[in-house]
């Protein structure tokens, strides 16, 4: 009787990673869709490297407003820099008033530690505050090597981290609310 099952062989293999692989882009792909309206947001914006930094905001209020969100239910509050950001979160976090806090900001590599102090710090503090305030953060920081990364997450359409911060948010910010 010739069996059913044909030896498993190297190509076999490279086409079973490959399914895997366009497996995992394809759920990378499937994003939730979730409404915003009835949704209520807290934006802690760092000012430095301002240009970039002010293209990350309006991508994300963009969106969270595209999705139902009023702007009358989005508070933006502008701090210095990133290590001001978890200050700003944890207040917007506790006022009770938020369904979830988004920390926004651009950080360079510079010829020092000081960026990886500063992202590490902003990293931990919005983790932090999420766990102690119970209101899900949201991580909307781009840290980038130079400025060509940084551009490309802050001003274009493909990678936007203000746009993602966003939709994190409301699929947070709904998952609160049992939506
Ligand atoms: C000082 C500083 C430096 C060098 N780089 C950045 C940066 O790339 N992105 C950013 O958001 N902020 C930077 N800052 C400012 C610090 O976040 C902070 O405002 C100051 O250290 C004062 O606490």
């Amino acid at each position: 009787m010739r069996c059913r099952w044909r030896k498993f062989t190297p190509k076999d293999s490279g086409q079973k990673a490959n399914g895997i692989l366009t497996a995992m882009l394809r759920a990378k792909r499937t994003k939730t869709r979730k409404s915003a309206t009835g949704l209520r947001f807290g934006i802690a914006a760092a000012r430095y490297n301002s240009d970039l930094a002010e293209a990350l905001v309006e991508h994300c209020m963009d969106t969270l407003t595209a999705a139902g969100a009023r702007q009358r239910d989005i508070k933006v509050m502008r701090v210095p820099g990133s290590f001001e950001i978890c200050a700003a979160a944890v207040r917007l976090a506790k006022s009770g008033k938020f369904d979830c806090v988004i920390g926004l900001g651009v950080i360079l590599k510079g010829e020092t530690m000081h960026a990886q102090n500063i992202a590490e710090a902003v990293a931990h503090g919005l983790t932090w505050i999420a766990i102690d305030a119970g209101v899900p953060t949201v991580f909307g920081i781009v840290t980038a090597n130079n400025l060509q990364q940084a551009r490309v997450r802050c001003l274009g359409q493909k990678h936007n981290r203000g746009r993602e911060a966003a939709q994190a948010a409301i699929e947070m910010a709904a998952l609160w609310k049992n939506r």
